[in-house]
């Protein structure tokens, strides 16, 4: 049987394969459960300097399996815990990934398909990529970090009415409102993604990850807190082999060899 998440290692760029083609990657508990599993062991594998998550087929996911859904509420199991077990623990394990995280958004991106989407790093997305937040449109608020994160991307006005009025977000609208990082041809996706990852998984990763801790403290605190923040994770890049060899590097103009240590 084809599993419904794919984890590849090429480069130094894992790829996590949201990988229900049929079903437009809409997320089962089956599939959450193993994407879950494959965002953790990205994030531990020292092979994967960085990370590409993308979908097969012409959806990158259209978020909560509804049709699982409405099986479980029918049965009594409407609250079934899956947003702490498994959309919260799988965003958490993305955003909090000491290395880069690309999302290669290659069709529409829905619910927490978007949430999922809006936790990674840098959003590439196709021409034909959607983004719907969708919630509300089931008669439900935002989850997997979506309040969070959108109105991070794009700012509270803009985040209030994508969520209030749910309506799907064409790719080049999303760049014009900042939303995503680049947009790019259909068939230029896969390669301009990994292009990207290729060139973050070359880079110095401890202080990319610092990068992204710095940004996530900074977004809670104020300037004292963010500058002492700062401070601290200076220190720990300044110890890596990567500062050394990158400033000798710099004085004996060559281009530097990062390791990714
Ligand atoms: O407790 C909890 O579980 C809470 C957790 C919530 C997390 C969430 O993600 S809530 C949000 C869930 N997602 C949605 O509400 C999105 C629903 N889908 C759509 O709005 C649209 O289908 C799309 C915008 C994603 C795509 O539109 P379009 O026009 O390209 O395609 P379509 O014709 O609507 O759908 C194609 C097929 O995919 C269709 O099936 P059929 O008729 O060909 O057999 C449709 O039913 C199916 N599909 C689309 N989304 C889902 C889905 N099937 C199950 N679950 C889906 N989410």
């Amino acid at each position: 049987m084809t599993e419904t998440v794919l984890y590849d290692v090429t480069d130094g760029v894992g790829t996590i394969t949201l990988n229900r083609p049929d079903g437009m990657n809409a997320l089962t508990v089956r599939m959450k459960e193993l994407l879950r599993a494959t965002v953790v062991r990205a994030a531990a594998d020292p092979a994967a300097r960085a990370v590409i998550l993308t979908g097969a087929g012409r959806a990158f996911c259209a978020g909560q399996d509804l049709r699982e859904h409405a099986d479980n509420l029918a049965a009594g199991k409407g609250l079934d815990g899956t947003v702490r077990d498994h959309y919260n623990p799988i965003v958490l394990a993305l955003a909090g990934m000491r290395k880069p995280v690309v999302a290669a958004v290659n069709g529409v991106a829905a619910g927490a398909g978007a949430s999922l989407a809006f936790a990674c790093d840098l959003i590439v997305a196709s021409d034909r990529a959607r983004f719907a937040t969708a919630f509300t449109g089931i008669g439900l608020a935002p989850d997997s970090g979506m309040s969070w994160t959108l109105q991070r991307l794009v700012g509270r006005a803009r985040a209030a009415e994508l969520l209030l009025l749910g309506e799907p977000l064409p790719a080049e609208r999303a760049l014009e409102l900042g939303l995503v990082n680049r947009v790019v041809a259909a068939d230029e996706l896969a390669p301009a993604s990994v292009e990207l990852a290729r060139r973050l998984a070359t880079g110095p990763t401890f202080a990319y990850g610092a990068v992204k801790a710095a940004l996530d403290f900074a977004a809670t605190h104020d300037l004292a807190a963010a500058l002492e923040r700062e401070a601290e994770l200076q220190d720990e890049c300044e110890r890596t082999a990567d500062h050394r060899a990158a400033t000798e590097a710099f004085l004996n103009k060559r281009q530097p060899t990062f390791e990714g240590r």
